[in-house]
């Protein structure tokens, strides 16, 4: 019984193992940066990759950084170095995941502009939260 269990708990740990890695997609939008939309680059200066994102509500929260990628099919997540904010909402920008981080954050006023991030920020980021 006991070896039974163990051999469980190991194939269970392979299977973990051996389970592929993440998938990566596009993040939700259409790789334009819009109107209405915040819009987060690749390189400074609105260059590179755009990922633009919607908030259609008081509140959305983009977790998913580890997942996404640019329009351009480059990884987003520890990649994003300068915004635009085309919303009336505020952004606010996370290096790894909010509210269980306790990691610092930054972020761009309504219908604000970051073009170049200082060493501290740039590449960095991994959640947005876009809020009125
Ligand atoms: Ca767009």
């Amino acid at each position: 019984m006991v070896r039974k269990i163990a051999l469980a708990a190991i194939l269970g740990l392979l299977a973990i193992f051996l389970t592929p890695g993440p998938a990566y997609a596009a993040a939700p939008g259409n790789g334009r940066c819009d109107a209405n939309e915040v819009c987060l680059f690749e390189h400074e200066r609105f260059g590179g990759g755009v990922a633009d994102f919607r908030c259609g509500s008081n509140y959305c929260e983009f977790r998913s950084f580890t997942s996404w990628t640019f329009g351009n099919g480059h990884r987003l997540n520890d990649a994003v170095s300068s915004v635009k904010n085309r919303t009336g909402k505020w952004v606010t920008l996370f290096i790894d995941a909010p509210p269980d981080s306790g990691r610092p954050f930054s972020g761009v006023e309504p219908n604000g502009e970051w073009a170049v991030m200082g060493f501290d920020w740039n590449d960095y980021f991994s959640s947005m939260w876009i809020s009125q």
